[in-house]
């Protein structure tokens, strides 16, 4: 282990963690090769990883988790801040001492004849002043060798923490994985995050959902920065510039596709260029220059395989050919993998997600259709040279997207900072066949945070419209959706690579070289200044694209505001006073 004089209350967490969870024995992670490779042979002998074909997938690893342990669980993921307010509406909250309480009989004794890891991470580019360090413990090696790829793990972690005090807390154990009992508790005043009987992606690799959001969201509004739910792309124009872009969708939007953009030829011939700084998260903070600058804290994909194929995401299929670890996915008979939406045809048999012999007429999926490749984001063809910059890079728009049917435009841009929190706090996806539940719901998630900001949303808000008063040049903020459709239930835009005819029109307004037309809901493009050459649409489809039906906008401004009002009176006014507005241009 590296030399590095720790405080003492890093020494004195892990003994108290360690009495109450009682490992027969304590590893710390250095985060070194041979390490890596110690620990994927245990894992190899104890079945939690399996070899897959080491001459296609040089590198590669399968793990199944427990049928029961496929996704993240909202419903059993909780906030617990001295009183209820604190956390809000939207999440599920506990006391913390009625949590601690719990949490300790259910950790009590659960690493008995295990090996307790002690994984130092640092999440954003080593020498940032804006990287922070968590520490977790954990006794599964799936989790030690996810966050290798995720993170930054080992040495590098405690050089940058040295002696201070300032790391987040996580413990992890696997218990006995009874979904009853699995509970991920987030402790934002004490920096602390619990996880207990899961196995399974967000639910312990807590860097990620629970450190990177839920707890820097927290620190964001006590420290004056933001933790988004957001990817980081660059945009190169023929000239060489390179404009960033941040984005915040809900789950199954594309934005992994939208981070790893391959652009369509009539563009790639002009030049253009696209490169990928963050596919989920993005840590940002007023720079000197009075710009929003931004970091992406992980340091690799978490990604959703079922449908990435090279026809979505070439980029993301070029990156997990290698050192990747793959998630109940079905494994092919030759050592390779399958999921349901890559490219040519299904294999005729293999062993599906649970283990089981599967053939392609089953009728089975043979991958969960929440099957994750954990890969190093250094790999991705399309990584940003600046994707590790200490300073980070710096953001000229951000972008809210849903994916509405009917009623949002294919692009709009906000009036300004105020409007665009009011349309980055209301907006809406509709639900897939691929969530659960009903199929065409409106679900509100601003921001995209719903499940991932530790605290209030009505005080988050509040952050969002102080920070627009602290910035000196503030990005311009715009709207997107990918997923309108005709008459006929077909989608207008063919989306993918594509969008970035949108991205470039983003950019057009951000430097001030295009107009555009007013409406009620905020600025739409002219038709004629949306790069459309070598799309097979015609303008009045582009038109209809761009249309604002101000019945059906009248109704989602009633819609915003229900959705608004379980803030009660701690929501910022300003958000009420937007809804007015748009309720009254609408009516104009
Ligand atoms: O289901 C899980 O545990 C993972 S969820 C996830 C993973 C990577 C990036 N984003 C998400 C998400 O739910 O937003
Ligand atoms: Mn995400």
């Amino acid at each position: 282990m590296v030399e590095v004089n720790l405080h003492p209350s890093v020494y004195q967490w892990i003994d108290e963690m360690a009495k109450i969870t009682k490992p027969d024995k304590i590893v710390w992670i250095d985060g070194s090769e041979e390490e890596k490779e110690r620990l994927i042979k245990e894992a190899l002998q104890t079945g939690e990883l399996m070899e897959l074909n080491q001459e296609k997938l040089p590198g590669c690893y399968l793990h199944r988790t427990h049928p029961s342990d496929v996704a993240r669980v909202e419903d059993r993921t909780f906030i617990c801040t001295p009183t209820k307010e604190e956390a809000g509406p939207t999440n599920n909250w506990m006391d913390p001492n009625e949590a601690y309480k719990m949490l300790y009989s259910l950790f009590d004794g659960s690493m008995k004849g295990r090996t307790m890891y002690v994984v130092p991470y640092l999440m954003g580019p080593v020498g940032s002043p804006y990287s922070k360090v968590g520490i977790e413990l954990t006794d599964s090696i799936y989790v030690v060798l996810n966050l290798r790829i995720m993170a930054r793990i080992g040495d590098v972690a405690l050089r940058h923490l040295g002696s201070s005090p300032d790391f987040v807390k996580g413990l992890h154990s696997k218990a006995t994985l009874d979904p009853e009992k699995r509970y991920i508790c987030h402790f934002p005043q004490d920096n602390t995050i619990m996880s207990v009987n899961s196995g399974y992606g967000g639910n312990v690799i807590l860097s990620k959902k629970c450190f990177a959001l839920r707890i820097a969201s927290y620190l964001g509004k006590k420290e004056g920065w933001m933790a988004e739910h957001m990817l980081i792309v660059g945009v190169e124009d023929p000239s060489g510039k390179v404009t960033y872009i941040a984005g915040a969708f809900p789950s199954a939007c594309g934005k992994t596709n939208l981070a790893m953009l391959i652009p369509p030829e009539p563009l790639k011939k002009l030049g253009y260029k696209v490169w990928t700084v963050g596919d989920d998260i993005a840590w940002m903070r007023i720079g000197e220059d009075g710009r929003l600058w931004a970091i992406n804290p992980e340091a690799g994909f978490f990604g959703v395989a079922p449908g990435t194929s090279y026809k979505t995401n070439p980029n993301a299929m070029e990156t997990i050919k290698r050192n990747t670890i793959y998630t109940n996915v079905l494994l092919k008979e030759d050592g390779t993998v399958w999921w349901e939406g890559m490219d040519g045809e299904p294999p005729e048999r293999g062993i599906d997600w649970l283990g089981r012999p599967w053939t392609k007429d089953s009728g089975e999926k043979g991958a969960h259709p929440n099957a994750r490749f954990t890969a190093p984001a250094a790999q991705c063809p399309s990584i940003s040279k600046e994707w590790e910059n200490p300073k980070g890079v710096p953001i000229s728009a951000i972008i809210f997207g849903g994916r509405r049917a009917k009623v949002a435009p294919l692009v709009y841009e906000a009036f300004d900072w105020q409007h665009g929190v009011y349309v980055g706090a209301t907006m809406a996806s509709e639900t897939t066949a691929a969530a659960m539940g009903k199929v065409g719901v409106v679900r509100r998630d601003p921001m995209a945070m719903l499940p991932f900001c530790g605290y209030n949303m009505a005080d988050y808000f509040a952050h969002w419209l102080e920070m627009g008063k602290k910035i000196p040049k503030p990005p311009k903020i715009f709207h997107v959706n990918w997923f309108r459709q005709d008459e006929n239930g077909k989608f207008i835009w063919p989306g993918f690579g594509e969008n970035l005819r949108v991205l470039k029109w983003i950019i057009e307004r951000c430097e001030g070289k295009v107009g555009a037309k007013e409406t009620p809901i905020g600025y739409v493009p002219y038709v004629d200044d949306l790069y459309l050459e070598g799309l097979d649409i015609d303008k009045e489809t582009v038109e209809k694209l761009l249309e604002i039906d101000k019945d059906l906008w009248l109704k989602e401004a009633e819609d915003a505001r229900q959705f608004l009002s379980q803030f009660g009176e701690r929501l910022p006014k300003e958000l009420i006073e937007e809804n007015e507005k748009l309720k009254q241009r609408l009516l104009r």
